[in-house]
């Protein structure tokens, strides 16, 4: 996007000093980020996808909601007219506190930083423990519903609109392979032997701020999917973030292995960070780690067949190069967890 629109765009929010620069940042697969830059201060700027996202209205009450229970540092900040967003031509865009001197992980390469962030996702749940999960809007129908995302798969497969279901059978049998395994979660629910809580859905390792001085966890971004879900999937799906050896679009299978040091660092982090897992949720995490794993692979390779309308992507075969990675870590965690 022009620049002088970008400016444009950071000026109808309510912040401090003459706009210097707006320049994209991070590496999220679903909105644009950008770091505005002020001759007093820095902001976060982002492009809500609301292909993803469809009530911009709901997704920020919900940030709101949150952010102020917690008094979280990662604040809103309203527009001029006190909204929670702004509407233009290109878009819907939300403003938030930059938090100076962090810096998130694409990989780990210390186990004390998996333990932090550990940690941040944990007593995020825990802090939010007391936030009444019914006031919170379900901003992604079904997020974690694996029945549901592998009937989706199931879906994309019989239609197949861009024929490239013939490029991906093995994956689809893989797939098929572990239906038995999906409703393990969602029966759990129903027979209430876990509870449902507010969780963040979404707990990649670059969604948690560290400082750049001590390495401590500052705090928990990407609050989008804030909303009623388990314990049990916010801890499995850093762990196909973290505990992984290659990239989430590495290549070579062979590069993805899963690092039970880190996942082990993780796990404490976690278990540090939300001391009132039950002991059912705590037997559970490592269902929850090769579930997410799963379901995150289903969900790369039904975008792949329904030609890449969801992730963002680099070349055509990225979701597919994607979701060849999430299997071999849920192989490599049938193999170490079981
Ligand atoms: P997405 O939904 O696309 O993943 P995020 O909210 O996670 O978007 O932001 C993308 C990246 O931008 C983050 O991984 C982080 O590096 C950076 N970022 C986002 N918000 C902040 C913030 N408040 N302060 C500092 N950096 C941030
Ligand atoms: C997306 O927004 P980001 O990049 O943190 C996705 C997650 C996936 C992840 C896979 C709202 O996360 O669910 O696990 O990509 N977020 C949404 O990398 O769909
Ligand atoms: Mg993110």
């Amino acid at each position: 996007m022009d620049n002088n629109d970008l400016k444009h765009i950071a000026k109808q929010f309510n912040i401090e000093g003459a706009v210097l620069s707006v320049t994209p940042t991070g590496n999220g697969h679903i909105n644009d980020t950008y770091l505005v830059d002020t001759d007093s201060g820095r902001y976060i700027l982002q492009r809500i996808n609301t292909h993803v996202f469809r009530s911009p209205e709901q997704l920020m009450y919900n940030i709101k909601a949150v952010t102020d229970f917690m008094h979280s540092r990662l604040q809103v900040i309203t527009t001029r007219d006190e909204g929670l967003f702004a509407v233009t031509p290109d878009g819907h865009w939300r403003m938030m506190t930059y938090i100076e001197n962090s810096y998130t992980c694409e990989r780990i390469d210390d186990p004390e930083q998996f333990y932090e962030i550990g940690r941040a996702y944990g007593s995020f749940i825990y802090e939010l423990s007391g936030f009444p999960a019914g006031d919170l809007y379900e901003t992604i129908e079904g997020f974690h519903d694996t029945r549901r995302r592998f009937e989706q798969l199931m879906r994309a497969c019989d239609a197949d609109p861009f024929g490239r279901k013939k490029t991906a059978l093995k994956e689809m049998r893989f797939a098929c392979e572990r239906e038995r395994d999906i409703d393990v979660l969602n029966d759990s629910v129903r027979r209430g032997e876990i509870p449902v809580r507010v969780t963040h859905n979404d707990t990649k390792i670059n969604n948690v701020l560290l400082d750049r001085d001590t390495g401590k966890a500052v705090c928990v971004i990407d609050l989008d999917t804030v909303m009623p879900g388990l314990a049990v999937t916010d801890f499995g799906d850093a762990i196909r973030s973290g505990a992984s050896t290659g990239r989430e679009d590495e290549e070579d299978p062979a590069k993805v292995t899963i690092d039970m040091d880190l996942y082990r660092s993780y796990e404490a982090g976690f278990l540090a960070g939300c001391p009132d897992l039950t002991e059912k949720e705590i037997e559970l995490m490592p269902v929850g780690a090769r579930l997410m794993a799963l379901e995150c692979g289903i969900r790369f390779l039904t975008d792949y067949i329904e030609g890449d309308h969801y992730f963002k992507t680099e070349y055509p075969e990225h979701n597919l190069v994607r979701c060849r990675a999430q299997f071999r870590i849920v192989e490599e965690l049938e193999t170490l967890i079981g």
